[in-house]
């Protein structure tokens, strides 16, 4: 059987996948890093959509997620997700990375989809260590998926090849492929 959760090297704005997601900063109005390449692969329409969210919700904590249209990307939906700035571990970054990914996983479920693909959230201007991010996101992925058929299929889509063997030494432990 195919494993649910994978680890691809690569662009995730190219992912034909039912979700994307952004790691967005509270503002959803857009930035650098994936939040920049996502909203240049998707167009204007997804900054409207970001517009609209805004106005009717406020800003985004760190932790949250919300979810809109995706524009020109392939994927169905795109869930703007905040993680932490990493301050050193003593301001809940871990607690707020894990729900960053629970809370991107509920939203993606809630909306019917089955399949989802994770940026290493955290890990670039926020400065989130990439070992234990990744530790993190493998976990709290992980034990979601448990006694939950929906979710046919987790993407971790990293960017450098240290971050993918990162991930792929954590799934190989879990005893999942990549
Ligand atoms: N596909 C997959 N991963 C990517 C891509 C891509 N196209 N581009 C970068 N990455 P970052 P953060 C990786 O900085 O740390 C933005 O300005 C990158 O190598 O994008 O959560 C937002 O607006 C790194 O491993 O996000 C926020 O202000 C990972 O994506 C802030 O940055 C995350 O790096 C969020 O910072």
């Amino acid at each position: 059987m195919q494993p649910r959760m994978q680890v691809l090297q690569g662009d995730i704005t190219t992912l034909e996948v039912d979700v994307i997601v952004n790691a967005a900063n509270s503002s959803l109005l857009g930035g650098g890093g994936v939040d920049g390449a996502i909203h240049r692969a998707a167009g204007p329409e997804l900054l409207k959509a970001c517009q609209q969210v805004r106005q009717q919700q406020g800003e985004c904590p760190p932790g949250h997620s919300v979810i809109t249209t995706a524009g020109n990307l392939r994927a169905k939906a795109v869930i703007h997700t905040v993680g932490p700035v990493w301050h050193g571990g003593g301001e809940h970054e871990a607690r707020l990375l894990e729900d960053a990914y629970r809370n991107s996983l509920l939203l993606a479920e809630a909306n019917g989809y089955t399949s989802i693909a994770f940026p290493a959230i955290s890990t670039g201007v926020y400065g989130y260590p990439k070992p234990a991010a990744a530790e993190i996101a493998v976990n709290t992925v992980s034990a979601h998926l448990i006694r939950r058929p929906q979710l046919q299929q987790v993407l971790f889509v990293c960017f450098d090849a240290e971050t993918a063997h990162l991930y792929q030494h954590l799934l190989t432990q879990q005893g999942e492929e990549s």
